[in-house]
C-alpha cells in the first residue's frame, strides 16, 4: 500500500482547512493506513496551533501578509478526492480567489452605485411615508417569472434593519471573544456577514410561519424575537438559555416564535422543515416554513427526497439555500458538479437572490410565501457570504484568501449597504448610527454580564427534555445512581 508522505498529508490539510477530509480521501484511495490516522490527526493540530499564532501575529501588526496569485488558470479538477499530487499547484489552488466572488464583486459595485443613486433622488420625507429601493441584482429565476426588482420599504423600516443587523453583528462578535476566553465550550458557528438573510426574511413573514435551519443559528433565532440574554446564556450553558443552558449554540429553539431550531446534522432539518410545512398544510393554516440549509447541504440525498414528497403533496415548503459558497473548508466548486442551487429542485421552480441585500431577501421571500401557498414549494438561494470560519477551530482563512473577505467586506457587507441608504434618504446622520451602535455595544454587554450570573443547569435536569415522558433514561436503586433505558 503506497503510503502518503508527511508534505502530502499538511498539503491536503491546508488545503481543507480541516484534518478529516483529507484523511477520508487518502483512506478511501488506499494511501493512509488506519493506524496512521492519529497521527494525522496530531499532526493538525500542531499545524492548527502554529496558523493560529501565525495569525494572531499579523493582526496585531496589522500587516497584510498575503500574497495572492491572481492570474492563476488552474482549476482543481476533482471531485470530493481530487488532492493533486503537485505540491506548488497545491499552493496555487490555496490562495486562488473564487472566480465567481471576484466578478460578482465587480457587478455589484456598479449596481450598488445606481441604487444609490435612486435613492437620493427619492422621496426626503422622514415620516411615514414609503420608499421604494431597487434591488442590487436582478433575480435569477429557474421555471417561474422572477418578482420585481422594485422593493417597498419606509423609513422606519431601514432604520429597524439596521439596527437588527448591527445587533446580530455585534452578538457574533462577542461570542467570538467569549469563546476565545472559554466562557463558551464546544461547537459554535457565528453567522456574521449573513445577516441580510435573517433580517430580510423576518421582514416578509410573520411568527406563525415557520423557520428551521443547521447549527448557524444564534442570529435567526434573534430575528424570531429571542432575547440576547437567552442567547448568551444558552452559549454559555446557563439555565437562562433558550434551551436551558442544555443545547448550546447549535441547538437555539423558540417554538412560540415559530423557530424550530437549531439542527447539528447538516441536512437533516430540510425533511424535518417539509415535515412541519405538511403540519400547516394539514390543519389549513395559511403560513409556510422556511427550512434554510448550507451549500455544503445542498448534495444530500434526504434533502432531494424530501423536496419530492414536499412537491408532491403541493406542501407550503420553502427551502432557502444559504450559499456562503464554502462548506466547512470545501469551496462550492470543489464539491458540487452544480453549483446552481436555486436550479437544483429540477421541477419545482428557484429563484437565485442576492443575499447579501436584505431588500432582495425581503422580496424573494415575500413572492416565495405567496407562490408556496398557491402551488407548493420553491427553492431560494442566497448569495451570501461568512465573515468567520466556519467554526471556531477553523481560522477561515486557509481555504480562501484574506483579500477575498476584505473584498466581500467592502463591496457587499450588509450592513454598509443599509447604511448608506439611510443616509442617501437623510434618515439619520453618520454620528447618529454610529450612536447605535455604541447603545448596541452596551446592551449586548450587559445581556452578557447578566447571562454570567445565571445558574448552570441543575444536575436533575440531566434527562429531562430528552425523550418523550416515560420512556428514555431512568435513574433508580436506593441513591438513584443505576441507570437504565426504557424503550418503548
Ligand atoms: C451528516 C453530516 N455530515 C457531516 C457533518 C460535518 N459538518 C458540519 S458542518 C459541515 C459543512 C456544511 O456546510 P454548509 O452546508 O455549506 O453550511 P455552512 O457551514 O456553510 O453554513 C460539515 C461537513 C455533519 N455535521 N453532519
Ligand atoms: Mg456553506
Amino acid at each position: 500500500m503506497p503510503s502518503a508522505t508527511e508534505e502530502d498529508f499538511m498539503y491536503a490539510i491546508e488545503e481543507a482547512g480541516d484534518w478529516r477530509e483529507p484523511i477520508l480521501c487518502y483512506l478511501q484511495r488506499g494511501e493512509l493506513p488506519r493506524d496512521k490516522v492519529e497521527a494525522g490527526r496530531m499532526q493538525y493540530k500542531a499545524w492548527r496551533r502554529t496558523k493560529y499564532e501565525f495569525e494572531i501575529h499579523h493582526l496585531k501588526q496589522d500587516v497584510s501578509t498575503q500574497s495572492v496569485d491572481n492570474g492563476g488558470s488552474s482549476s482543481g479538477d476533482g471531485g470530493d478526492c481530487s488532492l493533486e499530487k503537485n505540491s506548488r499547484k497545491r499552493r496555487h489552488n490555496l490562495r486562488r480567489p473564487s472566480k465567481s466572488t471576484a466578478s460578482m464583486a465587480a457587478h455589484r459595485t456598479t449596481a450598488l452605485h445606481k441604487t444609490l443613486a435612486t435613492a437620493v433622488l427619492a422621496t426626503r420625507h422622514l415620516s411615514t411615508a414609503a420608499i421604494t429601493v431597487e434591488t442590487s441584482l436582478p433575480f435569477t429565476a429557474h421555471k417561474i417569472d422572477p418578482p420585481s426588482r422594485s422593493v417597498e420599504t419606509s423609513p422606519q423600516e431601514l432604520l429597524t434593519f439596521f439596527r437588527d443587523m448591527a445587533l446580530m453583528r455585534r452578538m457574533e462578535i462577542a461570542a467570538d471573544s467569549l469563546y476565545k476566553a472559554k466562557l463558551i465550550r464546544g461547537f459554535c458557528h457565528l453567522y456574521d456577514g449573513q445577516e441580510a438573510v435573517a433580517v430580510g426574511m423576518e421582514a416578509a413573514i410573520n411568527n406563525k410561519d415557520c423557520i428551521i435551519t443547521a447549527y448557524r443559528d444564534h442570529c435567526l433565532f434573534l430575528g424570531r424575537g429571542g432575547t440576547l440574554l437567552e442567547a448568551f446564556a444558552e452559549l454559555m450553558g446557563r439555565k437562562d438559555g433558550c434551551s436551558k443552558g442544555k443545547g448550546g449554540s447549535m441547538h437555539f429553539y423558540k417554538k412560540e416564535g415559530g423557530f424550530y431550531g437549531g439542527h447539528g446534522i447538516v441536512g437533516a432539518q430540510v425533511p424535518l422543515g417539509c415535515g412541519l410545512a405538511f403540519a400547516q398544510k394539514y390543519s389549513k393554516d395559511e403560513n409556510v416554513t422556511f427550512a434554510l440549509y448550507g451549500d455544503g447541504a445542498a448534495n444530500q440525498g434526504q434533502l432531494f427526497e424530501a423536496l419530492n414528497m414536499a412537491a408532491l403533496w403541493d406542501l407550503p415548503a420553502i427551502l432557502v439555500c444559504e450559499n456562503n459558497h464554502y462548506g466547512m473548508g470545501t469551496a462550492e466548486w470543489r464539491a458540487a458538479k452544480s453549483p446552481a442551487y436555486y436550479k437544483r429542485g429540477d421541477y419545482v421552480p428557484g429563484l437565485k437572490v442576492d443575499g447579501m441585500d436584505a431588500f432582495a431577501v425581503k422580496q424573494a421571500c415575500k413572492f416565495a410565501k405567496e407562490h408556496a401557498l398557491k402551488n407548493g414549494p420553491i427553492i431560494l438561494e442566497m448569495d451570501t457570504y461568512r465573515y468567520h470560519g466556519h467554526s471556531m477551530s477553523d481560522p477561515g482563512s486557509t481555504y480562501r484568501t484574506r483579500d477575498e473577505i476584505s473584498g466581500v467586506r467592502q463591496e457587499r457587507d450588509p450592513i454598509e449597504r443599509i447604511r448608506k441608504l439611510v443616509l442617501a434618504h437623510d434618515l439619520a446622520t453618520e454620528k447618529e448610527l454610529k450612536d447605535t451602535e455604541k447603545e448596541i455595544r452596551k446592551e449586548v454587554d450587559e445581556a452578557i454580564a447578566k447571562a454570567k450570573e445565571s445558574p448552570l443547569p441543575d444536575p436533575s435536569d440531566l434527562f429531562t427534555n430528552v425523550y418523550v415522558k416515560g420512556y428514555g433514561v431512568e435513574a433508580f436503586g436506593a441513591d438513584r445512581k443505576e441507570l437504565r433505558g426504557v424503550l418503548p
